[in-house]
């Protein structure tokens, strides 16, 4: 603070003072104002503070929602692998076993069966499962050790004529035809089968056609083949080789018997494969008794013809395909279905001659699945009965040939569009729509 000594210098210097006066007056207020600034500065910076705090919030507010979204969407896409991964297989279309069953205890087989596609390695997936127990492996080895020599004997039957010459091979014949024989009393009449499947006309003791198809077909063995093998009989008869191919087969049968399957053609009967004077040296009993005696040959030729009486006599395949040697068998007036007709018949049947179990319509049942022809254009003009489409055969001896009508009216039911009959006659198709 200054004093003034002069009125001027008073003045000046009241003024000086004033203005010293002011300036401490404006210092005042200058402290005043930092003052408050101050105050406003810590208010602001409270209020930037608490926004901070804010921002720091909903930031980890937002990146927590985020992350809570992330771990939402990865749940989801794992959970939906998870699903894929759990979602499981039909067991149709892969392999089908007699004992599934729907909620009500019902089979599934023939239901299931329809909606199998035929591309599907069916009867490959059914042979790996039959080969899942040991007790089968035991079998198949022991099995294996019985048909040995016949399986050797079939790669090169020249280096092999001391054995097909002895007695071994005689016994052979008889162990495996015993065995076999139990096998096909287990096998309904018809035999259904899945795709795919080889299907194999006449042999007729024929080893060459035997060699070309295991050296095309089954080049790998049985075992390694995927599908089924179906022969619609003749095994035997016309052939000079009647008792290498039908022990090759019976060993075949006996080895696979899931995938090896053997339907009953009209030489598979005593009165045909017994015919020496019709046939002569290419007859199966003249083969039988030339090769081991009459007494061995004739009892090799009874018990190869006892498993023949326990052949199937029809099969179908996927439903759709139906397989006989001969062809339709006539329907009894009270039947509902031809296909249960031939399920019907004895297990053990001769039909020619039959044994005396048998009764007339299964005699006529049988005999007409292993003897009856499709009828030619001529016959089908001529001979047929316009009422039921069958008509005689020209073989005589009571065979039967049958018609156009007789493919329309056969099991509608089952939807069945192929038949395989005769070996000569492979894949006569019938167009559904067309038979109407
Ligand atoms: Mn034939």
């Amino acid at each position: 603070m200054y004093t003034s000594t002069t009125t001027n210098r008073s003045s000046d210097l009241s003024t000086t003072i004033l203005h010293r006066s002011n300036k401490a007056n404006n210092t005042a207020s200058t402290t005043l104002t930092e003052s408050s600034s101050i105050d406003k500065l810590r208010e602001k910076d409270a209020q930037i503070i608490a926004l901070q705090n804010e921002i720091k919030h909903l930031t980890s507010k937002l990146s927590t929602a985020t992350a809570a979204v992330t771990s939402s969407k990865h749940q989801q896409q794992h959970t939906h692998t998870i699903q894929k991964r759990n979602h499981k297989m039909t067991p149709f279309g892969n392999v089908v076993f007699d004992n599934h069953t729907n909620a009500s205890g019902k089979p599934l087989l023939l239901h299931e069966r329809s909606r199998m596609g035929r591309n599907a390695s069916l009867a490959t997936a059914q042979a790996l499962h039959s080969l899942t127990s040991h007790q089968d492996e035991a079998l198949f080895t022991s099995h294996h050790v019985l048909v040995s020599r016949i399986l050797e004997m079939f790669k090169d039957p020249q280096s092999h004529l001391q054995y097909l010459n002895s007695t071994d091979f005689a016994k052979d014949i008889l162990k495996i035809s015993n065995k076999v024989q139990s096998i096909l009393e287990k096998e309904p009449r018809v035999t259904f089968l899945q795709s795919p499947v080889y299907v194999f006309g006449d042999i007729h003791g024929n080893l060459e056609d035997l060699h070309f198809f295991s050296d095309n077909i089954w080049r790998l063995g049985i075992s390694l083949t995927a599908g089924n093998f179906l022969f619609l009989g003749d095994y035997v008869d016309r052939g000079m080789n009647c008792l290498e191919c039908i022990a090759y087969l019976l060993a075949l049968k006996l080895l696979h018997p899931h995938k090896i399957f053997l339907l009953r053609g009209n030489h598979e009967t005593r009165d045909v494969n017994g015919w020496e004077e019709h046939y002569g040296r290419r007859s199966f009993i003249f083969q039988c008794r030339d090769r081991f005696g009459d007494d061995v040959g004739y009892k090799i030729w009874e018990t190869v013809n006892q498993v023949f009486d326990r052949l199937p006599l029809a099969a179908v395949i996927d439903q759709d395909v139906f397989c006989v040697h001969g062809g339709i068998p006539r329907p009894n007036p009270n039947s509902t279905s031809r296909i249960l007709d031939i399920l019907s018949v004895p297990k053990i049947a001769g039909i020619n001659p039959p044994y005396e179990h048998e009764d007339d319509f299964h005699a006529q049942i049988s005999s007409d699945c292993i003897w009856s022809d499709p009828a030619s254009e001529q016959q089908e003009k001529t001979t047929l009965d316009p009422k039921t489409g069958f008509g005689e055969s020209l073989r005589g001896g009571g065979a039967i040939c049958f018609g156009h009508k007789v493919y329309c009216k056969f099991e509608n039911v089952y939807f069945l569009l192929y038949g395989v009959f005769r070996s000569w006659f492979i894949l006569f198709c019938i167009i559904m729509s067309g038979c109407q």
